[in-house]
């Protein structure tokens, strides 16, 4: 069977609703979450979606491919480093929400293109706030994906919102920089615009180079090797050390939805009667930003052995120090190799622990995660396996 190719409109030809319908723009949509936040718009709202990608020279769309034949969902050509493609989508499509989830979004990265991760993480927002504050300033609420690494060199743990920012990357400095630009553009112009502050998460559509899925798929290429009686290529891996605080994808889409819609979620302001966003003198007093995180953390270290055991591997263990450190099995007559470091995945400044603390938006916006960390070790280890 031929499989359908994604329809990929130009910005002038979008189609509107003729009903007045909330339009929501996703930018970001061949990735991780922005094709998660189509999914849960499509489940949990009406609204038309319009997705913005890259034209690629290669087809990237296999996170959404299974969207082709939904009728609320129109994929359109966009770059966030071309502001004329971002007044354009504006001026015709004049959205409700806009979402930008599309960044240069490898820390590692971001080293070797400090540059463009510079255009697409911080320029491009600021050419998004401008536009919005030309084209619909009253109407269009803004949201961009900001990141625990803005916190970087840690001071305390857990991080919460009044942590201060200590970026250690090249991304972590665009993001930071991203959050003060929404911060004067919702001061001056009284945007609804803000940034929460996203701890790791991950699930099936990440991507593979991140270090989760680069584990889980690595566990699920081991597991047939030996299966098949082949000796396994080790994974390879840098930093053991470092703790991420992870969750489910899925989990952090609510939690942004939950915080462009302040007033529907939180009680407090639910209480003031005379509060409507869209009349309001200032709406800054009303609307903030949050920490969103599971509240506990892992070692990589630990990551590895979860995701093993998840694949059935319980008799895995680590030997040696260091560069010689490896995760290994005894197979008699044989002790095979299946995790060693390789000093490339070092990088120039690490941001060593990472937790959060989200008690603010559990509380005033009733978001809570439905999904554990040994959930979803074991949800993207079923799908690599697969
Ligand atoms: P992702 O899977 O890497 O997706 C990034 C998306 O941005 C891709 O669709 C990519 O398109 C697009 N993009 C990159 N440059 C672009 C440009 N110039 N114009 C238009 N689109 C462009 O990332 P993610 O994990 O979904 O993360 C989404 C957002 O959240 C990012 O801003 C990330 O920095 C931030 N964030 C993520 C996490 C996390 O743990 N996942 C945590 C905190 C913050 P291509 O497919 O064409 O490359
Ligand atoms: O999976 P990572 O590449 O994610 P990182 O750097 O934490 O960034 C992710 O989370 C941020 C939120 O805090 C997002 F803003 C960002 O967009 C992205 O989604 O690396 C996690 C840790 C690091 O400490 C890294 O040094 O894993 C360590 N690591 C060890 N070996 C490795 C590897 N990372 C990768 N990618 N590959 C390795 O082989």
């Amino acid at each position: 069977m031929v499989e359908k190719v994604m329809t990929i409109k130009n910005i002038a030809d979008i189609s509107l609703p003729k009903e007045s319908i909330s339009v929501v723009f996703i930018t970001g949509v061949t990735g991780q979450d922005g094709s998660i936040m189509i999914d849960y718009l499509l489940r949990n709202t009406n609204a038309w979606i319009i997705g913005g990608a890259r034209r690629l020279s290669v087809e990237n769309h296999s996170n959404i491919k299974h969207l082709q034949d939904e009728p609320r969902f129109q994929l359109v050509n966009f770059d966030l480093t071309d502001s004329h493609s971002i007044y354009k989508l504006m001026e015709t499509a004049k959205p409700d929400y806009f979402i930008n989830f599309a960044a240069q979004s490898f820390v590692a990265s971001s080293w070797d293109f400090a540059r463009q991760t510079w255009q697409v993480n911080s320029t491009g927002v600021l050419d998004c706030l401008e536009a919005i504050r030309k084209i619909k300033p009253n109407g269009c609420r803004f949201y961009n994906a900001g990141s625990s690494e803005e916190f970087g060199n840690v001071v305390y743990e857990p991080q919460d919102e009044k942590h201060p920012l200590r970026p250690r990357s090249p991304y972590g400095a665009s993001k930071a920089a991203a959050r003060q630009l929404i911060k004067v553009y919702r001061e001056s112009y009284n945007l609804y615009a803000i940034q929460g502050w996203l701890f790791n998460h991950e699930g099936p559509r990440r991507g593979e180079e991140f270090v989760t899925r680069k584990i889980t798929k690595g566990v699920a290429r081991v597991v047939k090797d030996l299966l098949i009686n082949k000796t396994p290529v080790p994974i390879e891996l840098g930093n053991l050390d470092a703790k991420r605080d992870w969750s489910d994808s899925e989990d952090m889409i609510d939690a942004v939805w939950r915080m462009l819609n302040q007033e529907k979620y939180n009680r407090s302001i639910e209480t003031q009667p005379t509060y409507n966003p869209f009349i309001q003198e200032s709406i800054i007093p009303f609307i903030h930003e949050y920490v969103v995180s599971s509240g506990g953390n892992h070692s990589i270290r630990e990551f590895v052995e979860v995701s093993f055991k998840a694949a059935g591997m319980t008799d895995g263990y680590w030997i040696g120090n260091g560069l010689d450190e490896k995760f290994v099995i005894d197979r008699a007559p044989l002790r095979l190799t299946l995790v060693k470091i390789n000093p490339k995945y070092y990088r120039p400044a690490e941001v060593e622990v990472l937790r959060g603390d989200s008690g603010l938006i559990r509380k005033e916006l009733g978001w809570k995660p439905q999904n554990t960390f040994d959930q979803l070790v074991k949800k993207m280890i079923e799908n690599d396996l697969k």
